[in-house]
């Protein structure tokens, strides 16, 4: 496959003055005609017309008028065109119903629909489809369909027809088509600006019962947009569809989001408080994208992160606002570590602005988005609240309409706050999260704090330089008050120290507060007494995980019990009921299994998945042994009365009600998660009692009851593939799973179940690192049969393997046989082939 470079970016020697697309709609046989006004650009160095094309069959092509004979290429077709502006013409023959990559205009249930980004377009017509041509679209939709959808504005329909015109310029990324029999939950909202918006949320008969949480999140985030960065909706309609098939989460086209149906529809007894969450973030998201995104967008791929970390981080402060903010920045930080951590550590690193990719679908990735969006939460307090509000307005003002690019981004920060840029654009540019080694000394009533900071090198980046790292540093006296409050110490030197004069004594520092910055400390801090004490929530949350990790080390590595300074300071944590219950909740769970295995590898230990299991389950079961006298109370007095709300409040307590129950199953054999699982309301109760039970060996009534319950529903019948995965034994998981993908409704070509019960498999860490390597040999089979089918969910699930040189030889001459056989699987797509020969390297 051929690699793709930032460096050779060159504009298209064209420009697109206008698309008119006509859709006549046939399961194996749709048409598309497209009329194109082009012109030529004077000044392009590159006059060659290209058009991007895959699986189209021509049927005719017409330039003023005049048939013509294009030359196809293998990737589309160039064409000897005037050097004067133009119009194409080009009809073409696609076939939706054949689409199981569910990319390009595919069929989910017999409704039609589309998935452009990233390159897509170029499966529905011929097109430059390339983010930095914008056009404006109109749209006729010729179809036997009651609702027939595109992007912008509704301009008139008729029985088996409808015409849109979107009046803002977009990429063809952004080009969206619905056509079905959908029924709509329909809500308005009236913008700052005084426009009337009509929103609908479109979903199949049968689902209507789950939008109105959907809907209350869009207006939400519509609201929030205007009050905290001055951004109003721009079309009269805002329309969401919910899919079944879908590779990811969402997608932002614009004036038509489309939805993974898991990633919309909500209600109490079939959705848990999580996917609540989970599914007011990503309305959030794809909503905000019509600024960070739509309006503005990416001058080329490379660029990915300019809107995806930006617009990661503005769904972050929502959920913050709308929620808690030290528990959001909890579980951010947990995600952060859990995924992107491991990529900027292993063979897929790469830096938030990629210099090459053969496949762009590989690179949504945790670095793009996640660490993305850290980037700009450091350049948010390196420049302050106040500098922050002045360049977004900047960016807004000066590059609405554009396709931009990192350097646009970085200069409207450098110009509105006057800061010199160049060392912190490393952040984009450079791979790897760096290490920062903390040391300190006391003398004559002054505290100095010293830092060295060394990122390991890699083959994307053989030789990193020092980045600015900012930390949030605040200092505690020896009885435990707060002496300095939180202040940002800027270190950009490889080494670096900081002095606190006029101190009384030698205080504790609270180091990297709020993880101020993606990076891995190497120090250790007080913890016991930072948890008992610290004025910052999320780094007491960290004292107890560090607690945790170092007593979970200390029995892998020396059988050493569970320590009791944790377990008295958890267990004093958990009855205090005068903090967030939610937080509380945050404060028990323990690092998780993969979380240990890099520790360990990070120490130098090569992790023994089956003793990270076993610890985990002794420290689980001293914790239980430890509290045993004060968990049915607490127990008792975190149920909530009141009618289901999937607020942070109720969420908070039903968490730590379930966190609570989780110890108690432990030692009551499963009485009380039975009792809790006969009696649930809501999905949130009843899934975590069914875990309980599962892991208290009584679950097989449970989950026979809860298949006959929930069988006719696809996004509750995930859970329960996946939650039969996740809970079994490390020697029962990958039978388990395997037995689940003979069950008649493992329907493998659907993502969400391909994903509830592989996926899951994959993150089931002593299941799928078994002994024999029966968990390898599952999922590459899986893997080599979906990729024909979907090489996009195929390739994402690959970095399953990613992390396998930190196990022993013999796992990793097991999974290097499985991953040479991936590699070996004829036809193998261009997505796989990257992500595996990426891997082996
Ligand atoms: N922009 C889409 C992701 C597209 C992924 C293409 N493989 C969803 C989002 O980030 O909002
Ligand atoms: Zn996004």
């Amino acid at each position: 496959p051929q690699t793709i470079y930032l460096k050779d970016y060159t504009p298209f020697g064209y420009t697109v003055e206008e698309v008119h697309l006509t859709f006549d709609l046939a399961p194996s046989a749709t048409r598309v005609t497209s009329r194109i006004r082009f012109a030529p650009t004077p000044e392009a160095v590159d006059k060659t017309f290209f058009l991007h094309g895959e699986n189209l069959s021509l049927i005719s092509a017409k330039i003023d008028g005049e048939a013509v004979k294009p030359n196809p290429t293998d990737q589309g077709l160039t064409c000897d065109v005037p050097n004067v502006p133009f119009t194409w013409e080009a009809e073409v023959q696609i076939d939706p119903a054949a689409n199981t990559a569910l990319e390009g205009l595919y069929q989910s249930n017999g409704m039609y629909c589309t998935q452009c980004e990233a390159e897509g377009f170029r499966k529905i017509t011929y097109y430059p489809d390339r983010p930095d041509v914008m056009s404006v679209f109109t749209v006729r939709i010729n179809g036997p369909h009651p609702v027939l959808l595109s992007n912008g504005n509704p301009v008139a329909s008729g029985d088996g027809w409808a015409e849109w015109h979107d009046p803002w310029p977009k990429p063809a990324y952004l080009f969206a088509l619905v056509a079905g029999e959908l029924v709509a939950h329909r809500d308005t909202f009236e913008t700052m600006e005084g426009r009337k918006v009509d929103l609908a949320l479109h979903v199949r008969a049968g689902d209507e019962g789950k939008c109105a949480f959907g809907m209350q999140a869009l207006k939400d985030s519509m609201k929030w947009d205007e009050d905290v960065y001055g951004r109003a909706y721009d079309l009269d309609v805002f329309n969401i569809v919910a899919v079944d098939d879908f590779n990811m989460g969402a997608m932002e086209n614009k004036g038509l989001n489309i939805f993974n149906a898991s990633a919309v529809l909500a209600s109490p007894e079939t959705s848990t408080d999580s996917n609540f969450e989970r599914i007011e973030a990503i309305i959030a998201h794809e909503y905000f994208h019509n600024w960070t995104g739509n309006r503005i967008t990416c001058r080329d791929w490379f660029q990915l992160c300019l809107k995806e970390g930006l617009t990661v981080f503005r769904d972050s402060q929502f959920t913050a606002d709308m929620r808690s903010e030290p528990v959001k920045r909890i579980s951010d930080v947990i995600v952060l570590r859990a995924h992107q951590f491991p990529e900027d550590q292993g063979p897929l690193a790469h830096p938030v602005r990629p210099e090459s990719f053969q496949e762009i679908n590989n690179f949504y990735t945790a670095t793009v988005y996640e660490k993305g969006a850290e980037v700009i939460r450091m350049l948010k307090t390196l420049v302050g609240d106040a500098g922050y509000k002045t360049a977004l307005d900047l960016y807004f003002e000066r590059h609405d309409g554009d396709a931009a690019t990192i350097e646009d981004w970085l200069a409207v920060f450098e110009e509105a706050t006057g800061r010199d840029l160049t060392q912190f654009k490393r952040w984009y540019s450079q791979a790897g999260t760096p290490r920062v080694a903390v040391s300190d000394s006391f003398e004559d009533g002054t505290y100095t704090l010293s830092f060295a900071q060394h990122t390991p090198p890699s083959s994307a980046t053989p030789d990193p330089q020092a980045q600015v790292i900012p930390i949030a540093v605040g200092l505690l006296s020896p009885d435990g008050d707060e002496v300095m409050p939180t202040q940002i110490l800027e270190l950009t030197q490889d080494s670096q120290s900081f002095s606190f004069p006029g101190l009384s004594a030698k205080p504790v520092p609270s180091i990297l507060r709020g993880c101020s910055a993606p990076v891995e400390l190497e120090h250790t801090p007080d913890n016991a007494f930072l948890l008992a004490h610290d004025t910052d929530p999320f780094n007491r949350w960290e004292a107890a995980r560090n607690l945790a990790k170092a007593s979970l080390l200390g029995t892998i590595t020396g059988g050493t019990a569970p320590d009791g300074g944790w377990l008295d300071g958890v267990a004093g944590l958990l009855s205090d009921d005068t903090l967030d219950p939610a937080y509380r909740g945050y404060v028990f769970a323990m690092p998780g299994q993969s979380q240990l295995a890099a520790d360990l590898h990070q120490a130098g230990t090569t992790p023994d998945p089956d003793a990270i299991w076993a610890a985990s389950e002794v420290h689980r079961k001293a914790l239980a042994d430890r509290m045993a006298d004060v968990l049915p109370d607490l127990y008792a007095r975190h149920q909530v009365d009141a009618p289901y709300a999937p607020d942070a409040a109720q969420a908070g307590q039903r968490a730590l009600g379930n966190t609570v129950l989780s110890l108690l199953s432990l030692l009551d054999g499963g009485d009380a998660a039975q009792a809790q699982f006969d009696g649930a309301t809501n999905m949130t109760q009843q899934l975590a009692a069914l875990a309980y039970l599962i892991r208290a060996g009584r679950g097989d009534a449970a989950l026979a009851q809860f298949e006959a319950q929930w069988k006719h529903d696809r996004l509750v019948m995930d859970k329960w593939f996946g939650l039969q995965v996740i809970e079994a034994d490390p020697d029962d998981a990958a039978d388990t799973a395997k037995a689940l993908t003979l069950h008649p409704d493992f329907n493998w070509k659907n993502p969400n179940r391909f994903r509830a019960t592989l996926g899951t498999f994959s993150g089931h860490h002593a299941g799928f690192h078994a002994k024999d390597g029966s968990g390898y040999t599952l999922l590459a089979d899986w893997l080599i049969k979906l990729d024909p089918v979907n090489p996009q969910t195929t390739a994402r699930m690959c970095s399953a393997f990613q992390t396998w040189r930190r196990y022993d030889a013999i796992r990793q001459s097991m999974i290097g046989k499985e991953l040479e056989r991936i590699a070996a699987a004829p036809n193998l797509s261009r997505d796989t082939t990257e992500m595996i020969t990426r891997i082996r390297e």
